[in-house]
């Protein structure tokens, strides 16, 4: 008891100093499946004014408004001139400034923000009464990438990373009279000490990418859960249910799997938890095969969620990867966030659809989400369409892997990811990075998260993008030091477009893999512009891609322990790196689709290297 009081006391004040520090985070844990929530959208049109100099947020000193002993002088306060004889100086008006959609990326909604990378504010007016006995969490599915956000013109917190939820417990602050406004400043200026870090191989889109929405809650209500199988073990169902709010110990939860006739009820602990466990023999498996889902319900006192949720198991025996028991190959892609048919990061279901859909075309039974959180839609989506996933953390390339605070910030981006994810049958990998380079601060960075993903989540396969080496007897080696930590060895690997000369002749390297554990091609492949025809030694060609395809797999097949691989990638995507006039054009071209949706010669090349697999690994 004493070591509870103790440890919420301690947690208060932790919340006090990063109050004033302005470094508040969420003030609650992030709710299980928020959107199932009875939900008040705040998609739609929302005000923006473009601040590079941050005059909204700081005074002519640079000392910030919100850190002030007022509170007041920010854009936040939303001011309006008021009746008074005094002239007032106001020198913004949310009101008739430009508008733009929400959820989107500020760089496709107007032409001179494409390249933009600084302090946009955002303003949203609504109505919301609160009710007597319930709690409201505003929820934001991601702003990229340092947000501030305000309501009533008081400031919730801060947050850092561009593609996780944020939530906040607003229920004391909404207004009695029902008119309400929140302000956001959304800034996606890069710094080597973020995660990302400064440089990346993707469009740096700005602002609130992601739904926005107050979700509604009783007062005691089921703010976590997780409904899964037992480790490796398809005989159990095994989880947890958190309630929050005024919880108390021995309150009634109830779970439900109608269809499989499974009910239980469990009492929380004095921390408002409850755990369950359950016989699931009687519960179908999930697979790419067969994408079983069940509706679950779980339910306490007035407060019910309801998820659809598949079963089956994942583990590594040797060089083999077994869904539910079975060895599986897996037939990935890799994706960004981007539906390159519209401008800007991908917004609604049909543009993520889009994308699966053509991965299944292809013959995919596993995709690669990079190289950041994608958005719990496209989870569920995966979850509804049967594919596999592999899911990634933005800490990518050269992080300052001293600094704690960036630690600090990566294991927290890893964390909400699990805990949004956990859910999900089709994700099978937690990625805790991609192409890191070699050293020992980043050996201890890198497995201190692998450490982290384990004990947040033991049911999945913890992994990362790792990089390989060469020797002039033409010999690739996978022996990075991290590869200890992981439980596959997943590598990108560039020959035909990076080094090793043309794509005919690549079949001359050799692998020499250091880990006995399933290998997993994370990424490869080449730039190709569609429609440009030439030979297979004309860079740039439809027909070097495909060449390059053909001699990636012949030589990648002679790896004894291959179980899958993530090929880069399943479309073109916008990069700002990518600057050639005539073939890139801020596009990267390894997609095996256009950027106008047409399939390249390679595409068929891997659908047909696809339907072998298929037919060894599946029987058909
Ligand atoms: C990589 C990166 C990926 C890049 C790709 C490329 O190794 O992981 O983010 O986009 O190569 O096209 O160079």
């Amino acid at each position: 008891m004493t070591f509870r009081i103790s440890l919420r006391l301690l947690t208060a004040a932790l919340l006090l100093i990063g109050t004033f520090a302005g470094q508040l985070r969420a003030q609650t844990s992030l709710l299980q499946n928020a959107p199932a929530r009875r939900v008040l959208s705040l998609n739609g049109s929302w005000n923006y004014i473009i601040d590079p100099y941050e005059n909204g947020f700081y005074d002519y000193r640079r000392e910030a408004f919100d850190q002030s002993k007022s509170g007041k002088g920010g854009y936040y306060d939303n001011q309006k001139p008021s009746n008074s004889q005094e002239p007032e100086l106001i020198e913004y008006d949310f009101d008739k400034s430009a508008t733009m959609q929400i959820p989107g990326d500020w760089n496709s909604q107007d032409p001179k923000l494409l390249y933009y990378e600084g302090t946009i504010w955002f303003k949203k007016s609504f109505t919301l009464k609160p009710a007597a006995g319930k709690r409201y969490f505003l929820y934001f599915g991601a702003i990229n990438y340092e947000s501030h956000i305000y309501l009533n013109g008081k400031k919730l917190g801060m947050h850092k990373g561009g593609f996780t939820p944020i939530q906040y417990d607003v229920t004391s602050q909404l207004s009695a009279s029902g008119d309400n406004f929140v302000v956001v400043k959304a800034d996606n200026t890069r710094r080597p000490e973020e995660v990302p870090t400064i440089n990346t191989d993707w469009w740096n889109y700005g602002g609130i990418t992601r739904d926005v929405f107050i979700a509604e809650t009783p007062a005691t209500f089921i703010t976590d859960y997780k409904v899964q199988l037992a480790r490796n073990d398809a005989s159990q169902l095994a989880g947890y249910v958190q309630l929050g709010g005024d919880s108390k110990a021995g309150q009634t939860v109830t779970l439900t799997i109608g269809e499989a006739g499974l009910k239980q009820n469990v009492k929380t602990d004095a921390d408002g938890r409850a755990t369950f466990a359950l016989p699931a023999k009687k519960l179908k498996l999930w697979s790419p095969q067969s994408p079983k889902l069940y509706a679950v319900s779980l339910s306490s006192g007035p407060d019910a969620v309801q998820d659809k949720i598949g079963f089956r198991t994942i583990q590594t025996k040797g060089q083999d990867i077994l869904l539910n028991g079975k060895s599986i190959y897996m037939r990935g892609i890799s994706m960004h966030d981007e539906n390159p048919l519209i401008p800007g990061r991908a917004r609604g279901e049909g543009d993520l659809r889009m994308l699966l859909t053509w991965a299944k075309e292809l013959g995919c039974n596993y995709v690669r989400l990079a190289h950041y959180p994608h958005n719990e839609t496209m989870l569920k989506l995966a979850d509804e369409m049967g594919l596999l996933v592999w899911a990634e953390v933005p800490v990518y390339w050269t992080i300052a892997w001293e600094n704690p605070a960036t630690y600090q910030n990566a294991e927290t981006q890893l964390s909400d990811l699990i805990s949004m994810g956990k859910n999900r049958a089709s994700i099978v990998v937690w990625s805790i990075g991609n192409e890191t380079p070699l050293g020992a601060p980043r050996l201890k960075f890198m497995s201190s998260l692998a450490q982290k993903a384990r004990s947040l989540d033991d049911t999945r396969l913890i992994s990362a993008a790792l990089e390989l080496h060469r020797t002039p007897d033409n010999v690739i080696h996978v022996d990075d030091p991290l590869g200890e930590f992981l439980d596959l060895t997943s590598f990108n690997e560039y020959a035909g477009w990076y080094w090793g000369g043309k794509p005919s002749e690549i079949t001359k390297y050799t692998f020499d893999i250091k880990y006995n554990k399933p290998v997993m091609i994370s990424e490869f492949g080449g730039d190709a512009l569609a429609g440009y025809h030439g030979d297979a030694e004309t860079r740039w060609s439809e027909e070097y891609q495909e060449a390059l395809y053909v001699n990636q797999l012949k030589m990648l097949s002679t790896i004894p322990g291959l179980r899958g691989m993530t090929p880069w990638i399943l479309a073109d995507f916008r990069a700002t790196r990518r600057q050639h006039p005539v073939y890139q054009n801020g596009f990267n071209r390894k997609g095996l689709i256009s950027s106008t949706g047409t399939k390249k010669k390679a595409f068929y090349v891997l659908q047909e290297y696809y339907r072998q697999m298929a037919r060894k690994y599946d029987g058909k």
